[in-house]
This record gives structure tokens, C-alpha cells and sequence, in this order.
């Protein structure tokens, strides 16, 4: 394939901050993809090259020079190919020349330009090239926002529905009729319910950046009381939170509600929460560089809920190798805007799976309208997918997604 004509330009995240949007062109083929952008970010990502003023114009002087140039003339096989040849051209360890923001935008529409050619689905594209079983992914619904997601209202900064489509229905389990049951449009419609009854329950309250109600409490526990009702209510659910943890730290010990924990007393709070509560899954419970804290904890609790690497992993393949070495958490959070390119992001799929351990793809908290990780999430089979609450257009556009995969699957 030969990528003929690149534009780039600047859109507008959900906080209304600048973010790249990039069109390539072959023949009559064309594919757009946009990036969007973290606020919790780990210091390990690739770096998110932005103007002193936030915007993101050199960025899209690049995507439209030097890469352009350095692509005009080529042919390239595979996706892979390109992304392998932006790697080389940016020729740092972190995207920091041309910067990851800006290769990802070409990146993703490539791998769209070589799913049209190839006049296969997203998901089936990045499953072939992956190696991976498609399969619907348990959705990860951030019902409730709070740290720097949410001004602090809440301690944590997500409080999360866990909905496993496989096991709402009885229909499920029956063997003759798996075949045509469709668990993310079971998993959708009780999400939906779920977070309806949530809001009744919360009265009017401030939203926050990823779709979710923004409440506070006074004490820690209650919203997970709230959480657990809804867990009662809705089978096949579960909670997980996103700690967030390197956000909570200072100096040496994490800041809960105006109270300070050493590891060890956070490590107790959690245990203690999981022992209460019907727990999946706790994202980034300690601070990225924590890793001793991570491995004595997965140790602790790695037998009854997913301890998920995010900030600590930052979808780096070495370092998710590194975290394997250390049995330092036993699932991976993957967001392909923390590495650069679609294919790092696959190989960061493939260590999670190399290492036994379950991969949940991830937007980010300034989204666009690209439903890039939808495909994503159904093609590599990921066991889930964090795509926000259902309060904000550019979430619920993922789960719709999401759905469309599924009938598309369904009549393949
Ligand atoms: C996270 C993400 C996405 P942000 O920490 O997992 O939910 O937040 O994009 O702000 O890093
Ligand atoms: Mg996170």
C-alpha cells in the first residue's frame, strides 16, 4: 500500500483540550483516527508532545512533514510495516521527537486503511494480526468519578460497575444457544439500568470527567455500599475500583479523605474492602514506581480479584515483562496513546497473555469520538474494556461500538 496524501488537524478532547485528528489517504481508500488523552498520567508513557499553549501544532506539523515526506514514495505490506518504519524515524525510547500523540493518529488509520483493503471488520483486522481469539469483553462501566478526575470528591478515581455479559442470562450456560446470544447487548442494557437506578439514588449531582455522577461522602465505604446494592440488583456484576495511587502520594505515605496511610495501612483498607465487598478487580494500588508494594499485594490478594498494572505499566512491553519477573500484579490495563503504536500496543497485549495474566483495554479520560478501542478490546479478546460512564456522548459511542462489533460478529 502506498499512503498518497496525510492531513492533520487539531479537535477538541472531551475537557475541550486540543487533540490531533489525522486522515491518510490510498487510492480510493481513506481512514481517520483521532487520539485522546490522559490527566492521571504515568511518568513512564510516551510522551504526548503539546505546545507551550496546550495545543498540539507541532505535532501536526510533523504528521504532515516529516512523517508525510518520510512515507511519500513507500510501499508498505502491513500495517506493522509502517508502524515498525514511524518507530525508526522518531528514533527515541519515548516518541519524544515526533511524539506519540502524533504517530498513534497515523498508526491507527493505517491499521484502518489495511482492514478496508483487506474488506474485513476493525476487530478482525487487529485479531489477525494479533494472533488473538475475538471475544466480548466484560465492560468496566466508571460509574462514579472522584480523584483528579473529579476534584477529589471522591478519594479514588474510579468506582466501577464490572458487568459480565456471560453471566447475566441463563441463556448463556445453555450450550445450543450460546451461539446466538449476545452478551454485550445483555452486559449494555444492564449497565444502562444500572447506572439509571444509580443516578435516582444520588439525586442531582455534578458530573465527572468520564461520564460518571461526581457525589461525595464523608466516609470511605458508603459509595461501595451503594455499589454493592447494585451488585444485588444486577447479576453477572462486580466492582472494581481505580485507585490511581501515584495521584494519593506524598511523601512517602498516601492521602485518603484528609488521612495519610503508610503501604502496609493502605494494603489492610483494601483487604479490608475486598473482604466486605463483592471486589473484581483493583486498578494501580500503589504508586507507579511502588513495585515491592505491588508484588507483596498480588501475592495477598492475587488469588480473589485482577490487581491491574496502569501507571505501572504504561503498556510498555519490557515493562510489563519486567512486572512479570516480579509477580507484581496479575492483569494489565492497555491504552495505546501510553506506548505510540497500535502494534506496541499488541505486543503489550501479547507479554499480558505470555505472563498469564488478563489484558482490560482502556480509553482515556479526554476522549474523542474515535472508537479505535472498541475494535481494539473485541479483537485481541480482551477479558475488558474501561470506556466511562454512560453520562458523556463520547463513552457511550464506545459501548455502541461495542454492540455493532457484535452484530457484525454475528454475521460473519
Ligand atoms: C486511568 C485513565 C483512564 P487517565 O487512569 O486508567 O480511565 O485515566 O486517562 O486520566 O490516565
Ligand atoms: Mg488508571
Amino acid at each position: 500500500m502506498n499512503i498518497e496524501r496525510i492531513t492533520a488537524r487539531s479537535i477538541s478532547d472531551t475537557r475541550g483540550r486540543a487533540t490531533i485528528e489525522t486522515t491518510l489517504t490510498a487510492g480510493p481508500l481513506s481512514a481517520t483516527a483521532s487520539v485522546p488523552s490522559g490527566k492521571s498520567t504515568g511518568s513512564h508513557e510516551a510522551l504526548e508532545l503539546r505546545d507551550a499553549d496546550g495545543g498540539v501544532a507541532t505535532a501536526i506539523a510533523h504528521v504532515q512533514g516529516e512523517i508525510a515526506e518520510a512515507l511519500s514514495g513507500r510501499s508498505f505490506a502491513t500495517a506493522d510495516e509502517i508502524d515498525l518504519f514511524l518507530i525508526a524515524l522518531d528514533g527515541t525510547p519515548n516518541k519524544s521527537r515526533l511524539g506519540a500523540n502524533a504517530l498513534l493518529s497515523v498508526s491507527i488509520a493505517a491499521e484502518r486503511l489495511f482492514a478496508q483493503e483487506a474488506n474485513v471488520p476493525l476487530w478482525r483486522a487487529i485479531a489477525n494480526r494479533a494472533g488473538t481469539t475475538p471475544s466480548a469483553p466484560r465492560l468496566y462501566v466508571n460509574v462514579m468519578n472522584g480523584g483528579v478526575h473529579a476534584d477529589f470528591r471522591l478519594p479514588f478515581q474510579e468506582y466501577i460497575l464490572v458487568v459480565n455479559g456471560d453471566a447475566i442470562h441463563p441463556m448463556a450456560k445453555n450450550v445450543s444457544a450460546a451461539d446466538t446470544y449476545e452478551p454485550l447487548k445483555h452486559a449494555y442494557a444492564a449497565a444502562q439500568q444500572a447506572f439509571a437506578k444509580l443516578g435516582e439514588r444520588l439525586g442531582s449531582v455534578a458530573l465527572g470527567d468520564e461520564g460518571g455522577y461526581a457525589p461525595t461522602f464523608a466516609a470511605l465505604d458508603e459509595p461501595f455500599a451503594l455499589l454493592a446494592d447494585l451488585v444485588k440488583e444486577f447479576p453477572g456484576t462486580s466492582i472494581a475500583i481505580d485507585a490511581a495511587a501515584s495521584e494519593l502520594y506524598r511523601d512517602g505515605s498516601y492521602q485518603l479523605l484528609g488521612k495519610s496511610y503508610a503501604a502496609n495501612e493502605l494494603s489492610f483498607l483494601y483487604e479490608d474492602l475486598v473482604e466486605r465487598f463483592p471486589f473484581h478487580s483493583i486498578e494501580d494500588p500503589f504508586s507507579e514506581d511502588a513495585a515491592d508494594d505491588f508484588t507483596r499485594f498480588t501475592e495477598a490478594l492475587g488469588g480473589k480479584i485482577l490487581v491491574i498494572g496502569d501507571d505501572l505499566t504504561v503498556t510498555n512491553p519490557a515493562r510489563i515483562t519486567e512486572a512479570a519477573g516480579r509477580q507484581e500484579i496479575n492483569a494489565v490495563l492497555i491504552k495505546p496513546n501510553q506506548i505510540g503504536t497500535v502494534s506496541e500496543a499488541i505486543l503489550a497485549v501479547q507479554e499480558t497473555h505470555d505472563a498469564g495474566w488478563k489484558a482490560v483495554a482502556s480509553h482515556r479520560s479526554g476522549e474523542t469520538n474515535d472508537t479505535f478501542i472498541a475494535d481494539f478490546a473485541y479483537g485481541v479478546g480482551a477479558h475488558g474494556i474501561k470506556a466511562g460512564g454512560l453520562g458523556q456522548k463520547e463513552r457511550v459511542e464506545k459501548y455502541d461500538r461495542l454492540l455493532a462489533i457484535e452484530q457484525e460478529a454475528g454475521v460473519l
